[in-house]
């Protein structure tokens, strides 16, 4: 991390030297090279052009070295439900700010099962989810969603990935289970009820 602060601080101060070479008053090379009576200046403006094309260049690494939701993700397995449980497992969450997260939505109950917490989401930047399935021992995405995402239910048996990014801290204790089972009563209020903590 302070490696790319530094790489990206050298950038920023290539760019601010090109950018002084080319905005000198008076001894602009642009402007040598547009204003100068009587002498072509080819050379002048094929290095003012040049340092265009550096400073394009230097600014697209600096925008490369940012982009936080091309990281390696760290993988953070839930289980919603286990056959006759209604619960979350964990039913605490931890993460931090900035990193990546493939949240992997496991659902091995033979109930329906919501992952909501209104509050999460929008503590969240969301990179994509993802439906996959096991096909002879391997994960396969059988369809992504781009966009950002409130709540996710996972049928019996299946998974869902959530990838996001944090982007606020906090703590908050809203993620719950809202399906009714037959006798009226929540998940939540069977105990389907979690926290999540963003550090
Ligand atoms: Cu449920």
């Amino acid at each position: 991390m302070a490696d790319c602060a530094i790489r990206r601080r050298q950038s920023v101060d290539i760019q601010l030297q090109i950018i002084r070479i080319c905005t000198k008053g008076k001894n602009s090379l642009f402007q040598q090279a547009i204003f100068k009576k009587g002498e072509t200046s080819m050379a002048s403006l094929r290095f003012a052009l040049g340092a265009a094309v550096v400073l394009g260049i230097a600014s697209g690494a600096a925008l490369a070295a940012g982009d936080l939701s091309r990281q390696t993700p760290i993988e953070v397995t839930v289980d919603l439900g286990s056959p006759g449980k209604h619960e979350f497992a964990p039913k605490q969450l931890k993460f931090e700010t900035g990193k990546l997260y493939k949240l992997i939505l496991r659902n091995s109950s033979n109930d329906p099962h919501y992952f909501t917490s209104h509050a999460f989401s929008q503590m969240v930047f969301t990179r994509k989810a993802q439906v996959t399935q096991q096909q002879n021992g391997k994960t396969v995405t059988l369809a992504e969603f781009k966009g950002a995402i409130r709540e996710i239910e996972v049928y019996p048996g299946q998974s869902a990935e959530w990838w996001l990014v944090p982007i606020a801290a906090g703590r908050v204790n809203d993620l719950r289970c809202d399906i009714k089972t037959s006798d009226g009563k929540t998940h939540a209020e069977l105990g389907m009820t979690g926290e999540i903590v963003i550090e």
